[in-house]
C-alpha cells in the first residue's frame, strides 16, 4: 500500500539533504547552459566538489532552441570531440563543421555532470552576491517563484570557495557586482564592456580567450564572457561554451591545489 505522506517525506527528506550538503562547495556556478553544464562536468570529474544553480525549470539555457527554434546546433572539430566524450553524435556537414541534436546535446550534458558528481538544483536564482574581505565568497538566492511573484521574501545563502558567472548574455553575476561595487572588475574599464555585433569566427576565439576571473573569486565562462569583457556574438555555434566551460573548470582547478 503506498503511503502519500512517506511519497511527501522522501522528496523532502532527500532534498533537503543534498541541499545541507551543497550548502558549502569548492565551486558554484550560476546557470546551467551549455557552459555552465560543462564547467560542472569538468570539475566534478576532477573530484571537485561543484554546485550549479539553474533559475529555470528546465537546464539548457540557449541550446535547447538551436538556432531560431530550429533544434540543432554545429560545432567545429574541437567542439565535436567533447561532445563525442559525451556520447553525442555529430553528423559531418562540411570540413570542421558539425550537426548535433540540441536536444540529445542537452539530455547528454545533463545526464553527464550529475552522473560525474556535480549537483543541480533548479527553480533557485541567485539574486546577489555574498562578499568577505573584498573577495566573492558564495550567493545569495532565492526560489524564481518568490522573485516572479515579487514577494517581499528575505533570501538565503550558499557558501564556496569560487564562484561562476555563467548566465549567458545577460552575465548577471558580474552586473549585480558593478552595481553594487563600482568599476572593480577585471577588465581594461574596470566596468562591463558589453557584446558586440556577430562575428561567429572572432566570437567563439574570444570566449575561450577571456574566459578568466573576473573578480577576486568570481569567474566567467560561456556568453557572459564576451558580455563581460567586449566580445562578438557567434549565434549557433556551441564549440566555445563547451570549451569555456572545460577552461574555467581547469583555471579553478589549479587554484583549489
Ligand atoms: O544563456 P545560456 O545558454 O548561456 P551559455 O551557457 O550559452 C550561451 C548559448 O546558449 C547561446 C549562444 C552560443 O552561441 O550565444 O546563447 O553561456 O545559459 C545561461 C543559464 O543561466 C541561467 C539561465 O536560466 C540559463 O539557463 N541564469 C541566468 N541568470 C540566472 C540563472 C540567475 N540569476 N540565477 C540562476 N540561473
Amino acid at each position: 500500500m503506498l503511503d502519500e505522506i512517506k511519497i511527501t517525506k522522501a522528496i523532502i527528506e532527500s532534498y533537503l539533504k543534498d541541499f545541507n550538503k551543497y550548502l558549502e562547495s569548492d565551486a558554484l556556478i550560476c546557470g546551467a547552459g551549455p557552459a555552465g553544464l560543462s564547467a560542472g562536468y569538468y570539475l566534478a570529474k576532477a573530484g571537485v566538489k561543484v554546485v550549479i544553480l539553474e533559475k529555470n525549470l528546465r537546464p539548457g539555457g540557449g541550446l535547447t532552441g538551436g538556432g531560431m527554434m530550429f533544434n540543432k546546433i554545429v560545432v567545429d572539430e574541437e567542439g565535436k570531440e567533447i561532445l563525442t566524450e559525451f556520447g553525442v553524435s555529430c553528423e559531418k556537414y562540411e570540413e570542421n563543421y558539425y550537426v548535433a541534436c540540441a536536444l540529445e546535446t542537452l539530455g547528454a550534458l545533463v545526464y553527464h555532470t550529475i552522473k560525474k558528481g556535480a549537483k543541480i538544483f533548479n527553480l533557485i536564482t541567485v539574486e546577489d552576491l555574498l562578499i568577505h574581505n573584498e573577495k566573492v565568497s558564495g550567493v545569495v538566492i532565492n526560489w524564481t517563484s518568490v522573485i516572479l511573484a515579487n514577494l517581499h521574501i528575505d533570501p538565503m545563502t550558499m557558501r564556496s570557495k569560487f564562484v561562476v558567472d555563467a548566465t549567458g548574455h545577460g552575465c548577471e553575476l558580474v552586473k549585480i557586482l558593478e552595481k553594487k561595487m563600482g568599476k572593480v572588475l577585471f577588465t581594461t574599464t574596470g566596468g562591463i564592456i558589453g557584446e558586440k555585433l556577430m562575428n561567429a569566427e572572432m566570437g567563439e576565439k574570444f570566449v575561450i580567450e577571456n574566459t578568466k576571473e573576473v573578480y577576486h573569486n568570481l569567474f566567467v565562462c560561456g556568453m557572459a564572457v564576451n558580455a563581460v569583457f567586449g566580445g562578438p556574438r557567434m549565434g549557433p555555434i556551441f564549440s566555445s561554451m563547451l570549451l569555456s566551460g572545460k577552461k574555467v573548470a581547469e583555471i579553478i582547478k589549479e587554484k583549489l591545489k
